[in-house]
């Protein structure tokens, strides 16, 4: 407890590829909609993207991922699940999954603990937070694909270190800010630099 190291993993854009399950889904389901390709993403919120490009796009965007089948059949980022599992393994390392729920539950929170039980295995589901507000929840490190990160605790506990995701990727982030690049990139040395 008192000097392990915590760290907190978001799922969506960090462990499981939403917007890679979302473009190919999207234009499954409306081939003769114009589509952002993922190079040309902007912002983190998708739907506001979509909706600019026209604005009944919005709610046809929202329609993908409140779909049944939608965040279970998500394909794993490179080497996520593999970083995972090689942190949990490492000694006086706790690691847990903090991820925020649509609202839209009729889906996709049964979903995202069927999609640890899937790649990481049953006694991984020990391990996930679901939360809207991540600033809660206490911890060293929240690797995790958006920029912003605000809830009700104005000064929460972790460091984010913003991983680098299609939407993200232009963004000039403060000096002080940390990214992880992919999990190819050196996420040992940032758990280790939080270590004492
Ligand atoms: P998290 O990655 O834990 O911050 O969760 C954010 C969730 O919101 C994730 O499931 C992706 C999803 N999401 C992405 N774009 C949009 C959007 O435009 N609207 C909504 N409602 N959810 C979005």
């Amino acid at each position: 407890s008192g000097n392990r190291l915590r760290v907190l993993v978001d799922m969506d854009g960090v462990l499981a590829d939403f917007e890679g399950g979302f473009l190919k889904k999207y234009r499954a389901r409306y081939p003769d909609e114009p589509y952002i390709t993922l190079d040309d993403r902007r912002g983190f919120w998708v739907s506001t993207q979509y909706g600019q490009l026209r604005s009944d796009l919005c709610e046809k965007a929202i329609s993908i991922w409140e779909s049944k089948d939608f965040f279970i059949e998500l394909e794993p980022l490179p080497g996520g699940v593999e970083a995972v599992k090689e942190m949990a393994k490492m000694d006086n390392t706790d690691v847990f999954i903090c991820t925020s729920p649509i609202k839209h539950y009729k889906h996709c929170p049964y979903e995202k603990y069927a999609w640890v039980e899937k790649h990481l295995g049953h006694d991984f589901l020990e391990q996930v937070i679901l939360t809207r507000d991540k600033t809660l929840i206490t911890g060293d490190i929240l690797i995790d694909d958006k920029p912003d990160i605000l809830g009700v605790e104005p000064k929460p506990t972790w460091e984010h270190i913003l991983f680098t995701a299609c939407h993200n990727k232009h963004l000039s982030v403060s000096p002080s800010q940390r990214r992880l690049v992919s999990w190819s990139d050196d996420w040992r040395a940032i758990l280790d630099s939080k270590r004492w």
